[in-house]
């Protein structure tokens, strides 16, 4: 009889435990799966957009020193010359414009280096788009930040599609357990939910800057810590030309998106941009807030989270602002100023692989 008891009590604080470990396991709005538990174990004025308060600690804190520099032989810069003269280097609200040949990689790296600093990546790869991450992933470790801490963040709903690729040391992948959104519309205008998540639940300690990119792209050059600051935005090839007229920002006036005709710096391209954690979360839940604000008014910004990508961009400038080698596009007319194609839309049938 008390065998019998005994084996009641064993078995009722199990199922007591198991329901407790499934309570917690639930409470995470996302879940991500690190190496060891990795599902695929093989794989190592409109109205102004107001910023909240955070009220959580960031690994990369503001106003840290400058790095002291070991002795290094370079270039010296010219108080007089600019490094390009083809193009424009510099907003007016003194950001600098990232193209080729307008800073000296070795000076960035050295400084950098110094902080030991690590990046984030954040990928979405939902339903058919896992077919793009071989490409991305394979290209990505012959170019992207090579020799620093890389973190690739992959939100999926088909975990078992992802790519056996050999990563470099130092680097890791983070499998992110995503919703199989009915609508590709909604993977799209759910990514700063997500992102804001992430950084919420995970990252604000693991990663000093993130950055976000589209999955069907490749990697075709060198792209390192030049392109990282507090906020880093990459003009959208379309339309590095274009007057702000013609930019396809959201023009009605219902959306939390919309811009006026006589507003707009540049029309930047949500498929590549970086910051700090501090700054993605902000950008992330300023977007997301607005996003769920049209939502319940019924409405749709036109180029989805693009647009209020760009409304955030105009009254939270970028402090860095990336040229079109690092979002090119084919198609585009190949003019001579972008003399290097960094990263890269691959080509891509809308209709068959987004539904
Ligand atoms: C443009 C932008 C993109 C976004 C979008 C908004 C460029 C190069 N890209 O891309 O950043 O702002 O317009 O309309 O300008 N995705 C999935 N599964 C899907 C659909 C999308 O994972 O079924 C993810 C994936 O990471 C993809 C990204 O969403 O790269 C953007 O979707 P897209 O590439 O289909 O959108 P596109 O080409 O219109």
């Amino acid at each position: 009889m008390r065998k019998y008891r005994n084996a009641a009590v064993f078995i009722i604080t199990v199922v007591f435990m198991l329901l407790f470990m499934v309570f917690v396991w639930n409470h995470h709005a996302i879940q991500v799966f690190r190496k060891p538990f990795l599902w695929t174990t093989e794989v190592p004025a409109s109205g102004i957009m107001k910023k909240e308060k955070i009220d959580f600690q960031f690994r990369l804190k503001d106003n840290r020193p400058p790095s002291y520099l070991p002795r290094m032989k370079y270039k010296m810069p010219s108080a007089l010359k600019q490094l390009r003269t083809d193009v424009n280097v510099m907003t007016p609200w003194f950001a600098p414009i990232v193209w080729d040949g307008t800073y000296n990689y070795e000076i960035l790296n050295e400084q950098f280096k110094q902080g030991n600093y690590s990046t984030g990546v954040i990928i979405f790869a939902v339903k058919k788009y896992t077919r793009f991450l071989e490409e991305f992933l394979t290209t990505a470790e012959l170019y992207f930040m090579l020799g620093h801490y890389v973190h690739y963040y992959i939100f999926t709903d088909r975990p078992k599609d992802i790519p056996n690729i050999n990563l470099k040391t130092n680097r890791f992948l983070h499998i992110i357990r995503s919703e199989t959104y009915e609508r590709w519309q909604d993977i799209l205008f759910n990514r700063m939910k997500n992102i804001q998540i992430l950084i919420e639940e995970y990252l604000s300690k693991e990663v000093d800057y993130l950055v976000s990119t589209d999955v069907d792209m490749k990697f075709d050059e060198h792209i390192g810590i030049e392109v990282l600051g507090n906020l880093a935005a990459t003009i959208h090839p379309g339309y590095y030309s274009s007057d702000r007229t013609d930019f396809p920002y959201e023009r009605r006036q219902t959306s939390e998106a919309y811009i006026p005709m006589d507003e707009g710096d540049f029309y930047y391209s949500a498929a590549f941009y970086a910051g700090t954690v501090q700054e993605m979360y902000l950008l992330a839940k300023t977007c997301a807030e607005a996003i769920e604000k049209d939502k319940e008014k019924g409405i749709e910004a036109v180029w989805h989270e693009e647009s209020h990508f760009n409304k955030y961009l105009l009254y939270y400038k970028p402090t860095k602002v990336l040229s079109p080698e690092y979002t090119w596009n084919y198609p585009v007319e190949n003019l001579q100023v972008v003399k290097k194609k960094r990263f890269i839309t691959v080509p891509k049938n809308n209709e068959e692989v987004r539904y």
